[in-house]
């Protein structure tokens, strides 16, 4: 007896019986003692069902929150970054389901993406410095945004290891791009986008020649580089234009996280950073580790670009262009009142604008508070030109005091921050591992709720917007310990879904992710992801949006042999492959071209093809194209990978390869008499 099964099963069973009694009593909100009377009310039974399975009250309120019965919908989808899976995961919430892993930087076999189709041109896209790349350090999902609203269109993804962004489209969850600058090698404030999504927001991490050249550590200050990269997207097209992109040239500051300014900031995009030091390490060269040299100052810089400007000295062609990248350099920017700092303590993290765009909080990390930056402040200070000073490389320095609004005191090791509906905050801590809720009007911390354990991100309902919605909020626990049923040293991360919408803070469901470190998430109203149930019309390519030319009609399918190789024409329909039998030669170059004819929601058919690491997920409606080199003679099954039908397994076929014809050779000689005997 699965006893998981039988948990699972009376849970619902609970949870029936207490939202009847709630339903009964005019649906309103479960108090404890609305969970008493419930309880009562579920008869000795449900008394019993608690008792034997050691659950509170609260535990009951908080399984009645998420439970979500069959059929029915989440409210919001939380998209987190999968860390070194290099790819996306799409959770529901409150349910905390997961609803689809979204292939981005690595191969994924199930959606084919990377097993021979133009999904391989993709990845390919992302290689850099000639390596192959099948992984990534995905960090920051960025949802894309209308007047300062998800609006449900796009999704973008930074890999930190490697200096990428992808785009995915959500109108088939599909990542249809892959850029990378050649000018950085790592980023990390990256992705945000701007208020309607004209740019992405890359920003580079650790700071390195630009270009990827050879320069020695003792030219770090000289020839080492940070960069904000403004990845200029088209909406109509849904793909970034590298060619009207452009970078600032940043000093080799670790540039931290990033953020775009909204309402009376935007225009503005803000970045925090971490060794101002300018150190590189060096514990067996004679100098400190970078751990602590890079916290020797009690300030670093906030760095704010004004990427309006920036844009118009783009445009005007005041950009030098370094690897194919337009950039524009330090002094321009320094004297075209670009680039300004602000004095931030102490190797601060997280930088988060408001949902008014009035303030900039970031987060302390090895200092005890979260700064709220003005930016009706630091306007005025750019605009009357007042400094404090200047760094090494020329950049004016305007004065933390005069800049900020206040600080609230939050606790060891404040990050990231978010917003809600009634003017809090959320920010997650650290060290002492909770989430600690404050008003942003007075700056009054107002309760803290611990996380299991070490918190690093957090994501509330629509939280990086101009109107967040409050009711939840997850947080990103790094570390889970205890939590869950051990499976040796290596642990799941723990999401920890919190209600947000009573007096106090409810930790609602614990929920493992064994998949990569995820970093961070956005939350969006499930209700503005229009997802498209078939590609239409059939034929349609997903890599291209368009009815690809090589698409197959039913009837249609045909084997030709043209210069460039064999073209099979293929279609995929319940249950089988026409044509099902495939001849070809060895050595030839094979161009297969194949249509799922299917026009019903979910009849996804696979195409497996043995030995020649390729299958693909054909959707209803999808068209790919697969070439390769039938280079070694063979009978190769090929069959459907998708349990599609009561005759999946019939769905299969053959792939023959002749061998190329030995060439007759002579009889060998006869050996010669020997001689002699
Ligand atoms: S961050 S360490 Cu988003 Cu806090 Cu990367
Ligand atoms: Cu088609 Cu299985």
């Amino acid at each position: 007896m699965d006893r998981r099964r039988s948990h699972a099963a009376r849970m619902v069973v609970a949870a029936l019986a207490l939202t009847t009694t709630v339903l009964s009593q005019g649906g309103c909100d479960l108090g404890s003692a609305g969970v008493a009377r419930a309880a009562d009310a579920g008869g000795p039974g449900l008394q019993k069902l608690m008792k034997d399975r050691n659950l509170s009250e609260a535990d009951v309120t908080a399984a009645l929150k998420t439970y979500t019965p069959t059929g029915r919908h989440d409210e919001y989808y939380l998209f987190a970054s999968g860390g070194h899976g290099g790819n996306v995961i799409v959770i529901g919430v409150p349910s905390m389901r997961i609803l689809k892993y979204v292939a981005v930087f690595t191969p994924e076999p199930w959606q084919g993406y990377g097993y021979g189709d133009q999904s391989d041109d993709i990845l390919a896209s992302g290689n850099r410095h000639g390596h192959t790349l099948s992984w990534a350090d995905t960090h920051h999902p960025a949802l894309s945004e209308t007047k300062g609203d998800y609006d449900g269109r796009y999704l973008f993804i930074g890999d930190k290891a490697n200096a990428r962004v992808a785009v995915v489209d959500l109108k088939d969850f599909v990542t249809k791009q892959i850029v990378e600058s050649n000018l950085i090698e790592s980023d990390h404030g990256g992705t945000f986008v701007t208020p309607n999504t004209d740019y992405v927001i890359e920003t580079s991490q650790y700071p390195s020649p630009f270009g990827g050249e050879y320069v020695p550590l003792d030219k770090f200050d000289e020839a080492y580089r940070g960069a904000m990269i403004f990845w200029k997207f088209d909406r109509e097209k849904g793909r970034i234009v590298p060619a009207e992109s452009f970078a600032v040239e940043l000093p080799p500051y670790t540039q931290d996280l990033a953020d775009a300014g909204k309402l009376v900031s935007d225009g503005f995009a803000f970045c925090n950073s971490i060794n101002t030091e300018r150190a590189y390490g060096g514990d067996m060269e004679g100098r400190p580790p970078m751990e602590s040299s890079y916290s020797q100052n009690d300030m670093d810089y906030l760095h704010v670009v004004d990427w309006r400007k920036a844009e118009q000295l783009a445009k005007a062609g005041k950009t030098e262009t370094i690897k194919g990248f337009r950039v524009i350099r330090l002094a321009t920017a320094i004297e075209n009142d670009i680039l300004h700092f602000i004095p931030e303590p102490k190797s601060p993290h997280g930088v988060d604008v408001s949902p008014d765009g009035k303030d900039i909080v970031v987060g302390g990390k090895l200092d005890t508070h979260a700064t709220v930056y003005s930016i009706e402040k630091i306007k005025k200070l750019i605009a009357d030109k007042k400094y404090e000073g200047k760094d090494p490389y020329g950049v004016p320095i305007l004065s933390f005091q005069e800049s900020i609004r206040g600080q609230v005191e939050i606790g060891l090791g404040p990050l990231h921050t978010q917003f809600d509906d009634q003017g809090n905050a959320y920010t997650s801590v650290f060290i002492e591992s909770v989430v600690a809720k404050w008003n942003l009007k007075d700056l009054k911390l107002i309760e803290k709720l611990p996380a299991h354990y070490n918190i690093g991100h957090l994501a509330a309902a629509e939280g990086d917007t101009v109107s967040p919605d409050g009711r939840f909020l997850v947080m990103m626990d790094k570390w889970a310990i205890d939590r869950f049923a051990p499976v040796g040293p290596l642990l799941p991360q723990n999401f920890q879904l919190v209600d947000l919408s009573q007096d106090k803070l409810q930790l609602l469901y614990d929920m493992p992710l064994p998949l990569g470190e995820p970093h961070y998430a956005q939350m969006i109203k499930a209700d503005k992801i229009h997802a498209e149930e078939i590609y239409k019309p059939a034929g349609t390519n997903p890599l291209t949006d368009q009815k690809d030319p090589f698409a197959v009609e039913g009837g249609k399918e045909r084997v030709e042999r043209k210069p460039d190789g064999v073209h099979i024409y293929m279609t995929a329909i319940r249950s089988h492959f026409t044509p099902d039998i495939v001849h070809v030669k060895e050595g030839d170059q094979v161009h297969l071209h194949i249509t799922n004819l299917e026009q019903a929601q979910d009849a996804t058919h696979g195409f497996a093809l043995d030995s020649h690491n390729i299958q693909l997920s054909l959707e209803p409606g999808e068209h790919a194209n697969v070439d390769f080199v039938a280079d070694k003679p063979g009978v190769f099954p090929m069959y459907c990978t998708e349990f599609c039908s009561a005759l999946h397994l019939e769905m299969a076929g053959y792939f023959l390869v002749e061998p190329k014809v030995a060439e007759t050779k002579p009889a060998p000689a006869k050996p010669a008499k020997r001689a002699g005997g």
